[in-house]
């Protein structure tokens, strides 16, 4: 057999194994797996390397509508390609209606700003933050058929928030579909509680974004979230679980017997509530939410992981330039925490942080760091085993991983198009060296191979179980 690609003399990682051994790669897809594979148009020897399924991260925003005057940092192009400098391979960004489209409309949308723009594979979730009949009966369930079988909804946010009865009516189509849904778990009413009174008391610098959206706030809506969809006899997954209080509520909601998957991020497990308070405007560049917590909450965020009980580890990618007025000093945003807009760049160090923190510090093993980063989020959303694993007939999403090369973390060496990085100076042992995507090399050595952005979109199969 003649090979268009063979990755020669890596030790192969997949969720279930570690294996040494070589890759043949066909028409962008991995046809076989084994020993003296003989010629190839391309070899690449990476002796010493790790070879890991390129990396699926769940959970980004891109081009997202973020309010009046303000602008998220990344555009496809940008988001892609730092993706692609991170290790990943296949992105999963949300799409939001602005307020003149409707669901289908926001999708065409946005599938005219990712084509020709992606450096790697994207597939979008939908965000549903209306439930009018034609939302509800028409426009969700023909893009759910069309392969867009994942939504979110939020119980926070005035403009994108659902009542109660709304979450249910939206989780009776998902149940009819076979859909997923994600919940953002945060109760808006005692958010607006605390901010009034934190206005009133004038504690209006960043941190008070962390003060006015404690554990509670969270846990309760994790709560509530995991009982309506029992209600309704619907699985979810519970995004970016910041603390150990949310994830005991899904834990015994899986003793109850209810199926609630859970995603964290590496801001619960490096950041905490006191970057918030750094000095001057600083605090703004860690404002999300849920907010970074305590150390507490971050030895909590790594038991559930070391335990299994997180399925996803996800960047929640959503950047904004710091110093602009349409990113974090938008109008008013100085004045009081309540204008700055929520989200943090980071997609691509996610997998750096966690093969430094988890990996190398003994937390974790390689086969669970590539079901955290990959293996789960194709399958959960649909992609398996088209994306998420080394294995034959599956796309040649590959990144070749040194796991002993020593970075810094630092603005100066990422790709974003934020202006900074929550984790500068942040020191980390295990990069990824060159990005493969359907066997064309995307990344190599810190050089964009190939600006020719080969990324399709992925309309994806009704979601599966996670290891
Ligand atoms: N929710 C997200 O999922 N991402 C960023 C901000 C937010 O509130
Ligand atoms: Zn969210
Ligand atoms: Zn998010």
């Amino acid at each position: 057999m003649k090979y268009d690609l063979i990755i020669k003399g890596a030790e192969v990682a997949t969720a279930a194994d570690v294996t040494r051994t070589d890759i043949g790669v066909i028409d962008g897809r991995i046809a076989t797996i084994g020993l003296d594979l003989g010629n190839a148009d391309q070899t690449i020897v990476a002796t010493g390397l790790y070879a890991l399924p390129g990396g699926v991260d769940s959970h980004v925003h891109i081009s997202q509508p973020a309010g009046p005057n303000v602008k998220m940092a990344d555009d496809f192009e940008s988001a892609t390609r730092s993706a692609a400098f991170g290790g990943n391979t296949t992105v999963l960004p949300f799409c939001l209606p602005e307020d003149h489209q409707n669901l289908r409309e926001a999708v065409d949308a946005y599938h005219a700003k990712a084509t020709g723009n992606c450096h790697i594979d994207v597939s979008f979730h939908l965000i549903v933050n209306r439930t009018d009949p034609q939302t509800l009966g028409q426009h969700l369930p023909a893009l759910l058929e069309a392969g867009h079988t994942s939504f979110k909804v939020f119980m926070t946010y005035p403009g994108m928030r659902l009542t109660d009865r709304e979450i249910l009516d939206v989780m009776a189509v998902a149940k009819k579909h076979g859909a997923m849904v994600m919940v953002h778990a945060e109760n808006e009413d005692a958010i607006e509680f605390l901010r009034e009174g934190a206005e009133l008391d004038g504690k209006t610098g960043p941190y008070y974004h962390a003060a006015t959206r404690p554990v509670p706030v969270e846990r309760e809506a994790t709560h509530r979230a995991i009982s309506l969809a029992e209600i309704a006899g619907v699985p979810l997954t519970i995004v970016h679980v910041s603390n150990g209080e949310a994830l005991d509520e899904i834990r015994r909601a899986r003793v109850r017997g209810s199926r609630v998957h859970a995603e964290t991020c590496p801001q619960y497990l490096t950041l905490t509530a006191d970057d918030l308070d750094r000095s001057g405007f600083e605090g703004a560049k860690y404002v999300c939410s849920p907010p970074p917590r305590d150390e507490e909450n971050q030895v909590a965020c790594w038991k559930g992981l070391e335990q299994g009980d997180f399925e996803l580890y996800s960047s929640d990618h959503c950047p904004f330039i710091f110093a602009s007025p349409e990113g974090k000093q938008t109008d008013g945003a100085e004045q009081c925490f309540r204008h700055i807009p929520n989200g943090i760049p980071g997609v691509e160090t996610r997998l750096p942080l966690l093969f430094s923190e988890g990996v190398n510090k003994g937390r974790i093993d390689l086969r669970r760091f590539v079901a955290l980063t990959s293996t789960n989020h194709a399958k959960l959303y649909g992609l398996y085993p088209k994306k998420g694993t080394i294995a034959i007939g599956s796309d040649a999403d590959i990144v070749l991983w040194d796991p002993k090369l020593n970075k810094t973390i630092s603005q100066d060496i990422l790709h974003h198009g934020s202006d900074y990085t929550p984790w500068e100076g942040f020191n980390v042992t295990g990069w990824p060296v060159t990005t493969i995507l359907r066997g064309k090399v995307v990344v190599d050595n810190g050089i964009l191979q190939d600006d020719s952005r080969h990324g399709v979109h992925l309309n994806r199969n009704l979601p599966g179980k996670p290891v």
